[in-house]
């Protein structure tokens, strides 16, 4: 059960279609591949998905940061010791897709080495997840028509609108639109990656008050204290906080200043080991929780569903579990298959799944 070797591997799959939001735009999936090699022989995977406009990193730092720093303190160290790893890890500041990658990669070496599942071992709360599908900017009949998409193909009827631009009735239109096509078949919330101010946050929500929102997310900056505890204080719905939490102590200075009412718990941010205590931290502080996407590919959705399904507050809502739907490809074996609108965990040990060896070595951006 030792860890001999902590490797980081650069690939890239471009998508079908970017997605946009407030914050930003991806249009290739620029990961790094995370394995994590025992002395048994056996290799956990996750993968680092960049997000320079969230966390600034990206995929040269995230390579960079495994090969000199994380591998050098983590190899030597057995499966079992997960606590010494996240400690070792924490000496080192930010990084968090690239700590996060390589905690699950050791979570799934684990499982892999005692023929044991992740989610079970984790808490094995349920075997699957609803599905939410998030919508990226574009005009209202561009969105009713991927949403209607979702739900002919997938059964998908829950969604997250990105919103966040001016004037806010770009965005509201679109919600709007999604509401009049589907009526009561669809659940619907928004998600701002902070494009909007305090007060055009309480305008749109106001004008989209009529549309029987689930939730609110990160609608306005953190940063903007004030303002922020005035618009949650206002709101008839959860508050979802983000990118403003990526830490547990982030989670608990937010809550303490009224600035959120619940969680985006993201494995890609906090693998396994913390997104525990995200999760214990919102049972304790009366959070409510949403799987959150870190625009994941196959690899990350299925650890993220690893960990939603592996407890009630975080298999409750629909999870963020769809967005590698716009990737032209892969790099699983098994690709993951949503069906009636739900994701089912693997019934493989580790969090279970296989890389395809070919289309690794296709899309690996590190060898000609
Ligand atoms: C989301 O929920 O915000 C877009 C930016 C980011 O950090 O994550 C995605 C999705
Ligand atoms: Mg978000």
């Amino acid at each position: 059960m030792k860890i001999t070797a902590i490797e980081a591997v650069p690939f890239a799959i471009p998508y079908r279609k970017p997605l946009r939001f407030a914050s930003g735009e991806v249009h290739v999936a620029e990961h790094v591949l995370v394995r994590v090699v025992t002395s048994d022989g056996v290799v956990g995977v996750a993968e680092a998905p960049p997000r320079p406009f969230t966390y600034g990193e990206t995929q040269d730092g995230i390579v960079a940061v495994i090969d000199k720093i994380f591998a050098p303190a983590i190899v030597g160290l057995t499966l079992l010791e997960r606590e010494v790893v996240t400690a070792r890890l924490n000496r080192t500041i930010g990084n968090p897709t690239a700590k996060s990658a390589i905690d699950m990669a050791i979570w799934d070496a684990l499982g892999r080495t005692l023929g044991l599942r992740v989610p079970e071992l984790l808490g094995g709360f349920t075997d699957h997840m609803r599905v939410s599908h998030m919508l990226g900017f574009d005009d209202p009949a561009t969105m009713v028509a991927e949403a209607e998409k979702m739900r002919d193909t997938y059964g998908i009827t829950t969604f997250k609108v990105k919103v966040g631009r001016r004037p806010i009735g770009l965005d509201t239109a679109v919600v709007r639109a999604l509401r009049e096509r589907f009526g009561d078949e669809i659940d619907l919330y928004v998600d701002g990656n902070r494009g909007w101010t305090a007060s055009e946050s309480a305008r749109a929500m106001k004008q989209m008050s009529d549309l029987g929102l689930l939730f609110a997310e990160e609608l306005c900056p953190a940063d903007d204290v004030l303002a922020r505890r005035w618009l949650v204080g206002q709101l008839d719905v959860p508050f979802i906080a983000d990118e403003s939490v990526p830490t547990p102590a982030d989670v608990t200075r937010e809550s303490l200043a009224g600035a959120m009412t619940a969680v985006s718990i993201k494995t890609a941010r906090t693998g396994f080991t913390t997104s525990r205590r995200v999760h214990h931290l919102a049972e304790g502080l009366g959070l409510e929780v949403v799987m959150g996407n870190q625009i994941d590919g196959q690899i990350g959705t299925a650890c993220a569903l690893a960990f939603g399904s592996a407890f009630p507050s975080t298999s409750r809502n629909a999870g963020e579990l769809s967005n590698f739907l716009d990737m032209s490809d892969d790099l699983l074996a098994e690709p993951l298959e949503i069906r009636d609108g739900r994701l089912h965990t693997s019934p493989h040990a580790g969090i279970g799944i296989e890389i395809d060896p070919d289309k690794l070595a296709h899309y690996r951006t590190d060898r000609s």
